[in-house]
């Protein structure tokens, strides 16, 4: 079965939809980032750069696979489950350049939007500027998405899991107005509207 080490965050919901999404049974791992579970030695040697999410593959031929970084995860998952990706070449490398598009544009630039906003107020051009690159790169999406249900084609990808969480939290956590973008919002709509993306949205709440 494979451990899956992670948190009620953007990036951390990324891997229990992604496996919710496969159909497959999983263990989950729960890590209190305030607590600084994500530094300590145990989950250093699983991710060395100390941050959720990461996974654990025990069911393979020889010693356990960890994988670190949200992206390769999801690839990994992908790959080994036949689902998620598209088998059409041209279409595949698509779903993962939009897999690279949110690790190195929508992860990085909304969350230094959100750092600003939520602990910088009296710094309103630190947020501005992370705030508009957010906002263009949000273009980008709503491009994308006026012409398809999902960025790529009809169907639900590795494209779609890695933008959602971040796309779900933006107004909350960076402040931005999702109105001028209708096509991502009716995406996310979609999205959460998907029963496997409610539960793997559902895991990581606090339960009370
Ligand atoms: N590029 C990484 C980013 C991971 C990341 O920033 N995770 C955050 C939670 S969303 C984290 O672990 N924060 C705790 C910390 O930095 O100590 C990925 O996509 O997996």
């Amino acid at each position: 079965m494979i451990d899956v080490y992670t948190a009620n965050t953007p990036n951390g919901v990324k891997v229990t939809i992604a496996m919710e999404e496969t159909g497959e049974a999983y263990n989950l791992k729960l890590l209190n980032l305030s607590n600084q579970d994500q530094k300590k030695p145990a989950f250093l040697k699983i991710n060395p750069n100390g941050r959720i999410p990461a996974i654990v593959d025990h069911d393979v031929k020889g010693e356990p696979v960890r994988v670190f970084e949200s992206g390769a995860i999801l690839l990994y998952l992908a790959e080994k489950f036949g689902k998620l990706l598209p088998s059409d070449p041209a279409k595949r490398i698509d779903a993962i350049a939009w897999a690279f598009f949110q690790t190195g544009g929508i992860g990085p630039i909304m969350g230094q939007a959100g750092f600003f906003k939520n602990n910088f107020p009296d710094f309103p051009q630190g947020y501005e500027r992370f705030k508009s690159e957010s906002e263009r790169l949000i273009s980008v999406l709503d491009d994308s998405l006026q012409q398809s249900d999902y960025l790529v084609g009809d169907d639900v990808t590795i494209a779609d899991i890695m933008q959602i969480g971040w796309i779900d939290r933006a107004p909350g956590y960076a402040g931005i107005d999702l109105s001028p973008f209708p096509a991502v919002i009716a995406w996310r709509d979609r999205m959460l509207a998907r029963p496997s993306v409610k539960r793997g949205i559902e895991v990581l709440k606090p339960k009370l």
